[in-house]
Order: structure tokens, then C-alpha cells, then sequence
């Protein structure tokens, strides 16, 4: 299977800037490479990618997505005096050219093509081509916002012919709308391109009508582009990742592409002057980590804008650590998306369920909702909005530089009956690191009141052994194979060392008995997916997700884990995830390395995985989920059930009272707000009257 990761930068794609003076292109400089570079270079992250030369791309390449009178007139500008280039500059919006900007742009795309090259030809996994120019505004034969060739439009175009790719994903995390991406591909159902960005109902450069969450995609591309607009400033770490969660996630796994390009800009981090975004630089772990499993890991990360240089290095490491393997870090304070976004949310998922199954039972736009008015009146503060750092310059916004992320020197380790091989390049714990006689003691106090088992009482000790080493930082995540796994998830709870049971997310995967009342502390949040109707109590930490077919039916499993537990995990953080997975699941090998592989994103990668000891064919890929493999494609997932879309919708609505991370329609106390202007406005009509 491919590992690594790709790195493609050149030194000569800092040398172009903007000679004369002109405020909007001012912030697009140089030193956005150099410092990238720099801080992966100070980092030691630079040193663990493979570093590939980067070419340039030929006239053919270029000529994909762009038209020749375009292409040979962006010839001609290396020859240009200052004067015919600041002339050129002028027919198009927000770019500058410069003397050696088409030499670095042909750089550009060909340092895209490269890392395409290395990923789909498996010499790497995935990687980040870190490039100038940008790509994604530029059009058929056009410049635009900085940008002279659509470095990852014509990526996309080049997968697809070189290597036959038939479907890729665009994740336009950028904070402005990659309209030539979209024009590129309106009517393409092979590219599926998603963009949030700044909108601010069309107040927002490039200030068009077709960056709304409307523009779907035309003809036999219709429902393959997703635009996200932001309409407020100052967004945070919990608003992107519902996007994710509710929009982009579910579709792009129901799209099943067999290539992700991210179109990477960075301005949507906090203190970009362009963006005035909050979230914080190691969000793009998250976002990163949950794109990682999709198309087989196969992922290229291009960058595009990104103007606040602090943050732009900072956003730039969290997003290659992640694509290098390491554990994102704990999700913290999520406190659910704001108002506007959940409006954004609900358009965007009402314009789209008529081409995606997995949007089916959105629920419609009151009417109301669609006319200009309402919007701006619900844009208004609520209260309850993220504080706009808006008057503040971004040059002054302060905060904190991610922490130092975990790297645990063991990342997987097994606990495994005697007999059964340990799969390769995990670690075996054996009993030789049993924990203290005071934990043995309680173990066999706890589990065997009359006669003593040893094996078990052994596989217990192994367990917890394994745990106290992950709570020391020693091992990243483990597997176990045991007897009984309702008495070993029992004994993980009750001896666990207490940094990791503080907050464990429980997740039962299959038919069988759990036992609820571990729940009953707030200590647990358990989320249990099977095919049995719940007979105990449901509460906030207590969540029984019922399938109709069980957990062989992917397109509902996928759905339960994309739109239901990832948003339950991410908002509880929990510090250890307990993965189980009952006798007789009926999950399918693919579709659990999918689980293991996105749950590992929370608890720092703290995951335990129980199985049950006669589950041994399964030890293999669990284990390799657990070191870091890209969970194979899903394929297409075949239709979900209405029943079971129904009960999640249902589930999803309970349960949004506890947890705003669930929430995809904006709540009632806007729509309060809303009645109470109206009642405003009619009251001083009436006066007036
Ligand atoms: C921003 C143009 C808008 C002025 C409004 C890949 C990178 C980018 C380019 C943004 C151009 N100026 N204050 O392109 O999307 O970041
Ligand atoms: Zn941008």
C-alpha cells in the first residue's frame, strides 16, 4: 500500500512580486512561500517527505482548462516593459504580472501535475505541492484573484485522462469562492467541487451571484458543485467542522471519488486580513485527517491563498503533520456552529437533496427563508454569534501557536490470546508489563468473586497494561482480541487509568448487550449502531443507533457514523475512544477500517479497538487501519433506506438540544427573532397608519 508523503516546492516560485502600488494585490508576497518552507523546514516535517523536483508544465498540460489566445498572450508578458504589463494587468480583477510570473505559473501547475503523478501512480500516499501562483479564480482564458493557470482544475483534468480517474473531489477549503473551478466543472458529474466562503450575501469580492449555495452544478453536473457561503465573518473551528460533518463528508463519501484535490488556502485560518475567519491553524488537522480515508488516502493538497504569515506557517505544518500520520490534536471548546452557518447549512443541504441520497430528508425551506429580506434581517445579531473580529486589524489578532503535537513512539500495540500472530509492525504487550498487584488485585476482585480464570484474568491485566501505556504517551492506539468484550469494555472503564476514562467515547458496533449503566456518570458517551431497537433508556450519553438491515448496510452505517457520531465525538472530546465490535457484527472489513480510521482523529489517536478473540482474520486490517492505512474505497454505496434516514433525522433532532454540533437547521430561537421583527414592523406600520 503507498506511504508517504510527497512534498514539491522551488525556491523560483518566490521570485515574482508586485512592482508598482495597488492595495488589493499587496498582500500576495513571497515571503507566503518562504515561511511555509521555513516552518516545515524548522519543523522536521520537511525532512520526513519526499521531496520531488518540480517541472514545469507544457503548453499542453496548460491547455486542458485554458484557451490558446490565453495562453500565448500570458507568453508574452515576460517580454512585456512595466508599463505593457501594468496595461495587461488591468483587463482582469485582483492580479498582478510580473516579468517571471508565467515561468512560476507554469512551475505552479506542474508542481500540482507531479504530485498527481506520485499519488496515483502509488509512489506516495498523499502530499502538498506548496506553490505561487495561485490557481483557483483563474478562468478559461482569464486571471483572476492573483491567480494565471487553474493549477488544480487542470490537476483534475490531467488525473482524469492520464490515469483514468473517473470521479474527483475538490475541496475548496480557500476562503474566497474558486469560481473558475466551478466554471471549469459546472457541467462535469465526474468533479465534484465543494467551496465554502467568505459572501457576506454577495458583499464580499468576487461578489457574484453564482458563489450562492443555489449554484448546484448544470445539466448532467447538476448536484456536483456545493457552494457553503459564508455570510458573516469571524466563523470558528465548530462551524467548518459541521460543514464538514452535515454537507461535505456525507456527499463526498456517496460521491466515492477516486482522488481528492484540495484546493488549500489558508486564509480561512484566524488573523488572515483577507478571510477574518476565527478558526484556528490546527483545525486543518481535522480537516485534513477526515478527507485522509476517502479515495483510498489518495489526497494532493495545493496551496492557494493564505496572507497572515504567522498563521499561513502555522496552518501549512498542521495540515502536512496530519498528511505525515501524526495524531491531530484534541478538538477543543467546540461550541457548536452559529446561527448563520446553520442557515447556510440548511440551504445548501435543501438546494442538493434532490441529487443526494444522503440529503433526502432535509427538511425544506420555509418559503419565507428564500426572499432576500428574511436573510438579512436573520443575519442580524442575535446574541449568540461569534464576536466578529472585525474592528480589530487581523495583524493584531492574537493566538496561541498550536501545541507541540503527541507522537507516541509505538502506535500500535496488541493484546492478543497466546497463538495468534501479531500483525506486522505492531507491538505486542505482554503480561511481562502487567500493571501493579493493587490493579490485579482489583481485576480478579471485580471479575472473579468464586473461581479464578487465569487466561481471562491475564487478557484483563494485558489490557490494562496496554491502556497504561497510552495514558503515559507511550503507545498511540491498540487492539485487543478477548474472551467476552461486554466484560473486557466493563474493565476498561472500571480500571483504565483516569486520564483517559474522564471522557471515553464508547462505540458498539453490532448486536448484543452493553451495559447502559455505564453511562449513568457523564463519563461515557456510548453510541451503539445495530439492528435492534433500544429497550433501555436513551439520554445525552446514552445514544442506540438502530438499522434496519444492521451494520451490513454501508450507505446507513456511513450515514450514522458521518452525521451522527463523528459530531457526537468531536463535541465531546473524549480522551480515549473505545471502539467495539460485538460477535456477529455484520460490518463489513472496509467499512470498519473506515471507522477506526476516521475515529482516530479524536482522542489525540487514543483509540482501543476490542474484538472478540475468534475475530482473528479481522486482526490484520483492524491493525492496519490502526497504524495508519488509508481504509480502502467504500465503492458505491447503494441506496439508503427512508426508515433508516427517517430514524437518524428523528435521533439527530432529540438529540440536538445536548449537542450543538448536531444541529443542521437554524433553531428556534431565531425563528422567534424573526417573528418578533415582523411583528415589529407591523406594529409600526400600524402606527403609521
Ligand atoms: C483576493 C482579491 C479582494 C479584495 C477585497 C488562490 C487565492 C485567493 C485570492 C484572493 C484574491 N482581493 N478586500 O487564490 O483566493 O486567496
Ligand atoms: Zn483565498
Amino acid at each position: 500500500m503507498a506511504a508517504g508523503t510527497a512534498l514539491l516546492y522551488d525556491e523560483e516560485m518566490t521570485k515574482y512580486k508586485l512592482l508598482w502600488v495597488d492595495p488589493a494585490c499587496k498582500i500576495e508576497v513571497p515571503e507566503r512561500l518562504t515561511v511555509s518552507h521555513e516552518a516545515l523546514v524548522r519543523t522536521g516535517l520537511a525532512a520526513r517527505c519526499v521531496s520531488i523536483a518540480v517541472r514545469e508544465a507544457t503548453d499542453e498540460e496548460i491547455l486542458l482548462v485554458h484557451s490558446e489566445e490565453y495562453l500565448e498572450a500570458v507568453k508574452k508578458t515576460p517580454y512585456m516593459t512595466l508599463e505593457d504589463l501594468m496595461a495587461f494587468t488591468q483587463q482582469y480583477g485582483d492580479v498582478y504580472f510580473h516579468p517571471n510570473i508565467y515561468h512560476c505559473a507554469k512551475l505552479a501547475v506542474g508542481a500540482t501535475l507531479q504530485l498527481v503523478d506520485s499519488v496515483m501512480t502509488g509512489r506516495v500516499r498523499n502530499g502538498i505541492a506548496l506553490v505561487r501562483p495561485p490557481g483557483h479564480h483563474s478562468q478559461k482564458s482569464a486571471a483572476s484573484g492573483f491567480c494565471i493557470f487553474n493549477n488544480v482544475a487542470i490537476g483534475a483534468r490531467y488525473a482524469m485522462q492520464k490515469y483514468g480517474a473517473k470521479r474527483v473531489l475538490i475541496v475548496d477549503w480557500d476562503v474566497h469562492h474558486g469560481q473558475g473551478v466551478q466554471y471549469c466543472f459546472e457541467d462535469d458529474p465526474n468533479v465534484l467541487y465543494f467551496s465554502w466562503h467568505r459572501y457576506e450575501h454577495q458583499n464580499f469580492w468576487p461578489n457574484l451571484r453564482e458563489s450562492d449555495y443555489d449554484s448546484v452544478g448544470k445539466e448532467k453536473g447538476a448536484g456536483f458543485n456545493i457552494n457553503v457561503p459564508w455570510n458573516k465573518v469571524g466563523m470558528e473551528n465548530s462551524d467548518y467542522l459541521a460543514v464538514f460533518f452535515h454537507v461535505l463528508l456525507p456527499v463526498a463519501y456517496e460521491f466515492c471519488p477516486d482522488l481528492v484535490l484540495v484546493s488549500a488556502g489558508f486564509d480561512s485560518a484566524i488573523g488572515d486580513p483577507e478571510g477574518k475567519m476565527c478558526a484556528t491553524p490546527d483545525i486543518f488537522a481535522h480537516l485534513t485527517h477526515l478527507l485522509m480515508n476517502l479515495a483510498g488516502g489518495k489526497l494532493c493538497a495545493v496551496l492557494e491563498g493564505g496572507y497572515n504569515l504567522t498563521s499561513l506557517a502555522q496552518s501549512v505544518c498542521q495540515t502536512v503533520q496530519t498528511l505525515l500520520g501524526d495524531p491531530a490534536p484534541l478538538p477543543a471548546d467546540l461550541g457548536g456552529p452559529c446561527e448563520s452557518v446553520l442557515k447556510s447549512i440548511h440551504c445548501v443541504r435543501s438546494a442538493h437533496k434532490q441529487y443526494w441520497s444522503c440529503l433526502k430528508y432535509t427538511a425544506d425551506l420555509p418559503a419565507s427563508e428564500l426572499s432576500a429580506k428574511s436573510l438579512k434581517v436573520a443575519e442580524q445579531k442575535t446574541g449568540n454569534e461569534p464576536e466578529a473580529q472585525e474592528q480589530r486589524s487581523p495583524e493584531e489578532i492574537v493566538w496561541p501557536e498550536p501545541p507541540k503535537r503527541l507522537c507516541p513512539p509505538v502506535r500500535t500495540a496488541v493484546a492478543l490470546p497466546e497463538g495468534v500472530a501479531c500483525p506486522d509492525a505492531c507491538k505486542r504487550c505482554s503480561s511481562a508489563e502487567a500493571p501493579s498487584s493493587l490493579v490485579l488485585n482489583r481485576i480478579r476482585g471485580d471479575f472473579f468473586k468464586e473461581s479464578e480464570d487465569k487466561v481471562t484474568l491475564t487478557a484483563l491485566c494485558d489490557l490494562i497494561a496496554l491502556l497504561e501505556r497510552m495514558a503515559k504517551n507511550e503507545v498511540r492506539n491498540g487492539l485487543a482480541l478477548v474472551q467476552d468484550v461486554s466484560m473486557a469494555m466493563v474493565c476498561v472503564m472500571q480500571h483504565a487509568p483516569t486520564s483517559l476514562t474522564n471522557r471515553v467515547l464508547l462505540v458498539c458496533v453490532g448486536d448484543g448487550c452493553v451495559p447502559t449503566r455505564i453511562t449513568e456518570d457523564g463519563k461515557t458517551l456510548l453510541v451503539h449502531i445495530s439492528s435492534t431497537e433500544a429497550q433501555g433508556q436513551k439520554s445525552k450519553h446514552c445514544v442506540p443507533v438502530c438499522l434496519r438491515k444492521g451494520c451490513s448496510d454501508v450507505a446507513g452505517f456511513m450515514q450514522a457514523v458521518l452525521g451522527l457520531l463523528l459530531p457526537l465525538g468531536y463535541e465531546y472530546n473524549p480522551g480515549l475512544v473505545l471502539l467495539v465490535r460485538m460477535p456477529g457484527s455484520g460490518v463489513c472489513e472496509s467499512v470498519w477500517q473506515q471507522l477506526a480510521g476516521l475515529l482516530q482523529g479524536l482522542a489525540q489517536g487514543h483509540t482501543l479497538v476490542l474484538m472478540q478473540e475468534n475475530e482473528t482474520a479481522s486482526a490484520g486490517p483492524t491493525a492496519s487501519a490502526l497504524l495508519g492505512s488509508p481504509a480502502p474505497m467504500l465503492g458505491l454505496l447503494g441506496n439508503l433506506l427512508s426508515e433508516d434516514l427517517e430514524a437518524l433525522e428523528t435521533l439527530r433532532n432529540t438529540l440536538q438540544a445536548d449537542w450543538k454540533l448536531l444541529q443542521v437547521n437554524a433553531c428556534q430561537q431565531n425563528q422567534h427573532h424573526l417573528q418578533n421583527q415582523y411583528a415589529n414592523e407591523s406594529l409600526q406600520l400600524s402606527r403609521l397608519l
